[in-house]
């Protein structure tokens, strides 16, 4: 594919092979994948130029996480995650014309370029955004859930969030309560192995993200972060206990961020080999390969990639167009306690 960020496959197979997905959804959920890839490498080279401001958090290595389960959700079900959010927004149906006019600041980004990278959010698509407060949105998952438990809508809450977020009392209290309840959430901690630039187990209990839930006694499973049909599978299974009125479930997936924790984190607290042996593994080549493994044309690929180049440069474009916003709009859209 079209990335600058290795990406592993061979071209090679050949045979057909049965996936649980029409070739036309194969293609759909890779090309979501390389949206969200080539959304942020872009994003990257506009920080560096002073175009994009602020705090930001790339997703890349984790595409297969928001792809995979976001395509098992119902259109209805609830998304809410942190501040590493651009996938789950781009996922979720955001144009990347108004997810890329948000990251510049300017007024036609889905929080009139007032929120930036750590606040996308949309509530016409039930993406809910994207939270700086580690651990709040899955206080405030809970509180979705709750509210469709109470108006019986038969919708589901996605809440995401990392392992560093497991350590803090708003996920201890969400689970619990979740659980006493019975709500309708499935709790999906990204586990990237590490938080900020600490490795889990220097500061978990445990480094099984999945045995947190068995002390509140929420049924639980682990996914492969690098393997879209398994996060695919699993969260379809979450989601379905979920809404047969089973209460919550709790999912890990095991995945690696191959950036920084935010821009300017020199990565000094993780080996070049740690960082390759992931990128060998990469959710994005392995998919290319089911695609090919299930008879798509290589040029069907290549030319989604192309495609989606464009649709970055068309987005960049936009929101390079669109204005900032004007100086007295700093006191609309906000609370203030
Ligand atoms: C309440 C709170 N404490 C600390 C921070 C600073 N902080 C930002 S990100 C982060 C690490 C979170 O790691 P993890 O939950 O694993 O998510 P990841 O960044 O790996 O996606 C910390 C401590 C914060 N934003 N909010
Ligand atoms: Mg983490």
């Amino acid at each position: 594919m079209a990335t600058t960020t290795p990406t592993k496959s061979k071209r090679a197979a050949t045979e057909n092979a049965a996936t649980p997905l029409s070739n036309e959804e194969l293609l759909r959920l890779y090309k979501q994948m390389v949206e969200i890839r080539l959304f942020e490498e872009k994003c990257e080279e506009l920080y560096q130029k002073g175009k994009i401001g602020g705090f930001m958090h790339l997703y890349i290595g984790q595409e297969a996480t928001g792809v995979g389960t976001i395509a098992a959700r119902r259109p209805d079900d609830n998304i809410i995650t942190g501040y590493r959010d651009h996938g789950a927004a781009l996922a979720c149906g955001m144009s990347a014309r108004v997810a890329m006019a948000e990251m510049m600041g300017r007024v036609d980004g889905c929080s009139k370029g007032k929120g930036g990278s750590m606040h996308l959010a949309d509530i016409n698509l039930k993406f809910w955004g994207g939270h700086a407060i580690v651990g709040a949105q899955i206080a405030l998952g809970t509180g979705l859930a709750w509210a469709e438990q109470y108006k019986k809508t038969g919708a589901v809450t996605l809440a995401y969030f990392g392992d560093g977020a497991s350590n803090i009392g708003y996920f201890h209290e969400s689970l619990n309560l979740a659980k006493v309840w019975n709500l309708p959430i499935v709790y999906i901690c990204e586990n990237n192995k590490y938080g900020m630039w600490t490795p889990v187990e220097k500061v978990s209990a445990t480094t099984s993200m999945a045995h947190k839930a068995v002390s509140y006694d929420i049924p639980s499973d682990i996914a492969d972060g690098m393997d879209l049909l398994d996060v695919y599978a699993k969260t379809q299974k979450a989601i379905e206990h979920c809404r047969n009125g089973n209460g919550p479930y709790f999912l890990e997936i095991v995945t690696y961020r191959y950036r920084g924790h935010s821009m300017g984190d020199q990565r000094a607290y993780r080996t070049a080999e740690e960082i390759k042996k992931w990128q060998a593994d990469d959710p994005i080549g392995k998919f290319e390969d089911v695609l090919l493994k299930a008879g798509i044309d290589p040029t069907a690929i290549d030319a989604v990639d192309d495609e989606v180049k464009a649709m970055i440069e068309d987005a960049v474009a936009f929101a390079d167009a669109s204005p900032f916003p004007a100086l007295d709009e700093i006191y609309t859209d906000i609370t203030i306690e």
